[in-house]
């Protein structure tokens, strides 16, 4: 085949390939949609879809206060406006008064595009009423079926009242063969002290200090909620400081140490479960623009290294926030064979940077990876971050399928089809059942 005949097959085939998307922030509808003038914010309904909810994306909103500083729209003046007023100032600011080159931009225009909406006469209002006319559930088959994604994974976050309290008034909340669920966990390894008062309110007899009592009343705590949502594994994301082994000077630290030995990982070894650490958020550095406000900070691969080393019966899934990272990581999980790495993580969602990530991946763990998840907090989202990430991954194994055959194995179809299904499904299942 010449590199032409390849690149048309490959990107045949990784177009047609139905994806198993194993981290969003997407929901079933039971779990309901955002009230438009909604009294309590945080009791609101938690999947996200429509316009004005892919404009006030967190990744927009700052970006919008990139060129409106707060000094001229004060934070607290932003997010008392309602959504449509939000997305009326970033349709404007971002798309019609500069040119909406960004990735997260771009992303808005390829998702109404694909929906139908020619999104090129700016008419927001137009695309309004068509979005109004959507079915919920009927539009999440829709948008599954553009984005040609066949499972999404949820994250479940046991911390979040919002959350909890849905499941808890109604467990079948989750049910929806199209979701799976995830025990979201981050204030158990983030922040114990914390963590334990929540728990001990919930009627878990646990304390801030880890004694064996507490160490039983946690993991049932774990294998509760793991019943609860019937959760496929369990996730954290971490800190760009977490360490394993902690820094024994830092008692919070220590006693995460303790909670993530004794707890997550006894309980994921027993439910042959995988446990995913999503490492380098550093939270809330700027809170004024709240989800938006989070960044990255260079992480330490040894521990993750130091943790399944020490835990070989434990499956790790793990992807890292800062760039700087990619490459320990790669050879750490050559390494290791219960670490799969995963996914071009938030920042790094990006072509440029998917595009040497992959290659990366590629040249040092052949197909044995996830390439990319899509992280939508919108539904829609899923449209663009998949068709942005297939087009550059398929330039990607073109590129190293035209270099196998110049070494003289010639590209064959049914592997490329074979690789493909490997690389946005059964890696994942095969190591969910592993
Ligand atoms: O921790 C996470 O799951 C992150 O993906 C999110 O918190 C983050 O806000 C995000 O949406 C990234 O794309
Ligand atoms: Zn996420």
């Amino acid at each position: 085949m010449n590199r032409e005949a390849i690149r048309s097959t490959v990107a045949k085939i990784v177009n047609d390939q139905p994806i198993t998307d194993i981290h969003t922030h997407l929901y079933t509808p039971k779990f309901g949609t955002p009230d438009p003038n909604p009294t309590k914010v945080d009791m609101s309904g938690l999947l996200l879809w429509g316009v004005d909810e892919l404009l006030t994306y967190h990744y927009l909103v700052a970006e919008v206060y990139r060129v409106v500083p707060a000094t001229k729209l004060p934070y607290e003046q932003f997010w008392k406006m309602t959504k449509t007023q939000q997305a009326d100032h970033i349709w404007k600011n971002l798309f019609v008064e500069r040119s909406p080159i960004g990735e997260a931009c771009r992303g808005v225009l390829t998702t109404l595009t694909k929906l139908g909406l020619d999104p090129s006469d700016r008419d927001l209002v137009r695309m309004r009423k068509w979005f109004a006319q959507q079915d919920p559930s009927k539009y999440i088959d829709k948008v599954m079926e553009i984005a040609n994604v066949d499972s999404l994974t949820m994250t479940n976050p046991v911390f979040d009242d919002n959350e909890r309290n849905r499941w808890l008034a109604d467990p079948s909340v989750g049910t929806d063969p199209r979701f799976k669920a995830v025990l979201r966990i981050d204030p158990i390894l983030r922040a114990w002290p914390n963590a334990a008062a929540k728990m001990s309110q919930w009627g878990y007899n646990v304390t801030e200090e880890v004694s064996q009592k507490t160490i039983e009343e946690a993991r049932r705590f774990l294998r509760d909620w793991l019943d609860r949502q019937k959760a496929i594994y369990m996730a954290v994301s971490l800190p760009p400081d977490w360490r394993y082994p902690a820094n024994p000077a830092d008692s919070i630290a220590r006693a995460g140490q303790t909670m993530l030995e004794e707890v997550v990982l006894h309980v994921a070894r027993e439910r042959k479960l995988p446990f995913a650490m999503m490492i380098g958020s550093r939270l809330q550095v700027n809170p004024g623009l709240r989800d938006g406000g989070d960044m990255l900070g260079l992480s330490d691969v040894l521990s993750v290294v130091n943790l399944c080393r020490k835990f070989e019966q434990n499956k790790f899934l793990v992807t890292m926030l800062a760039r700087e990272n990619q490459h320990e990581l790669c050879v750490a999980a050559r390494k290791f064979g219960n670490l799969m790495v995963f996914g071009c993580w938030w920042f790094l969602n990006n072509p440029s940077l998917i595009d040497e990530i992959e290659r990366m991946r590629f040249e040092l763990l052949g197909t044995s990876f996830i390439p990319q998840h899509s992280d939508a907090r919108v539904l829609d989202q899923l449209v663009y971050k998949w068709d942005h990430s297939r087009r550059i991954i398929a330039e990607v194994l073109t590129d190293k399928y035209a270099d196998m055959e110049t070494a003289g194995w010639p590209v064959r179809e049914e592997d490329v089809k074979r690789d493909v299904r490997h690389l946005f499904r059964d890696n994942f299942h095969e190591f969910l059942s592993r």
